[in-house]
Formats: structure tokens, C-alpha cells, sequence
């Protein structure tokens, strides 16, 4: 298992739409294991395959208060929503902002499990948001889209100061642009 490395808004890649998954063999499985183990490290309630720059329909989430309870799914279609809930959102894509979002309040999805095999099931409360937080990952889409235009501008300018820092010392990852990379 390994830890993968997150994506970043604004980070282009974080708009790529995902590609259906095709094979579920040993590559898929271990995409799946690394991705648990890195949302449970980060630590974070879900996380979908763009956030690691793969861009493959697969999402892992686990809501779980007290112990572990995993879920995988691959390519998952939401095939009945009903009602609507506001609950306050975050991301390990947009660090330290959180936001209140509309969603559907109770979900029906059909997804694939790393094997292959078809399920389908019924989620509401945290999980249900969860679950629809990662797949508009996969469709390149972030929580903030929904945000109005001036709170999407208060996260930009806080995006812009954070790269400007890192550039200036060098205590990111961030490989500063003038550095040519061979
Ligand atoms: O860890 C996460 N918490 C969270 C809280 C409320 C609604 C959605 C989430 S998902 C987020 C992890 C993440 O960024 N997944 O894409
Ligand atoms: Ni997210």
C-alpha cells in the first residue's frame, strides 16, 4: 500500500471528467487499496480516483463514527434521488474551506466493486453527501462551483497568497515554475 499525493485546487487536473472503468484486475484493486489507505491517513471521509490525478470512475468513502466501514465504488450511477439537505462541506482538494451545499437528501446508486461485481444500495445523512461530493469529483467538478461568485472569489485570491508564499519560501511541495524540471 501507498500513500498518494493530493491535488489541489486550482488544479487543472481536478476538472478532468473520469473515464469508465473496463478491467477490474490486480491494477484497479491496488488503485483502490492506496486510495483507502490515503484517505484514511489524510484523514478524510471520502476520495474520489481525480483527487490523485487517475482519472478513472472509482470513489472510496468511509463515514464510519467508531471503526471502519469501507466503501468502493466504481463506476456509480445514482439511479433515484429524493428530498434535499444542507450540510457543510469540505475537501482535501481545497484545504481549510468548508461551505454549506445543497444535495439530494436520499440517494439510490448502482456502482461496480473492485472485482467486478454489481451492487446497488441506499445511502442518506453524511454518506449520501459524501457519495455525491466524490462523484462530481469525477465529473471535474468541486464543491466551491456551487459557491457564489464572491465567496469563489475570497477562495481564489486564498489560493493565490498560498502559492505566492510557497514560491517565496520554499516551504511547499510546489515546484516553482522557474526551476526546469529534466
Ligand atoms: O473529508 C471530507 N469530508 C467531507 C465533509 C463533508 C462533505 C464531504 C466531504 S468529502 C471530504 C474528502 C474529500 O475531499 N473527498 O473528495
Ligand atoms: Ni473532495
Amino acid at each position: 500500500m501507498a500513500r498518494l499525493a493530493i491535488l489541489e485546487y486550482p488544479d487543472p487536473r481536478l476538472r478532468i471528467r473520469a473515464e469508465p472503468v473496463t478491467k477490474f484486475d490486480a491494477e484497479v484493486q491496488k488503485l483502490v487499496a492506496d486510495m483507502l489507505e490515503t484517505m484514511y491517513a489524510a484523514p478524510g471521509i471520502g476520495l474520489a480516483a481525480t483527487q490523485v490525478n487517475v482519472h478513472k470512475r472509482i470513489l472510496v468513502c468511509d463515514v464510519a463514527i467508531e471503526g471502519k466501514q469501507p466503501y468502493c465504488l466504481i463506476n456509480p450511477e445514482i439511479v433515484h434521488a429524493e428530498g434535499q439537505t444542507n450540510a457543510e462541506e469540505g475537501c482535501l482538494s481545497v484545504p481549510e474551506f468548508y461551505d454549506y451545499v445543497d444535495r439530494a437528501a436520499l440517494i439510490r446508486v448502482k456502482a461496480f466493486d473492485p472485482q467486478g461485481r454489481p451492487f446497488e444500495f441506499q445511502a442518506d445523512g453524511l454518506l449520501a453527501v459524501c457519495i455525491q461530493h466524490e462523484m462530481d469529483h469525477l465529473e471535474g467538478k468541486l464543491f466551491v462551483d456551487y459557491l457564489s461568485e464572491l465567496k469563489r472569489e475570497r477562495l481564489r485570491k486564498k489560493a493565490s497568497k498560498k502559492a505566492k508564499r510557497a514560491q517565496h519560501d520554499g516551504s511547499d511541495t510546489h515546484v516553482p515554475s522557474s526551476v526546469p524540471v529534466i
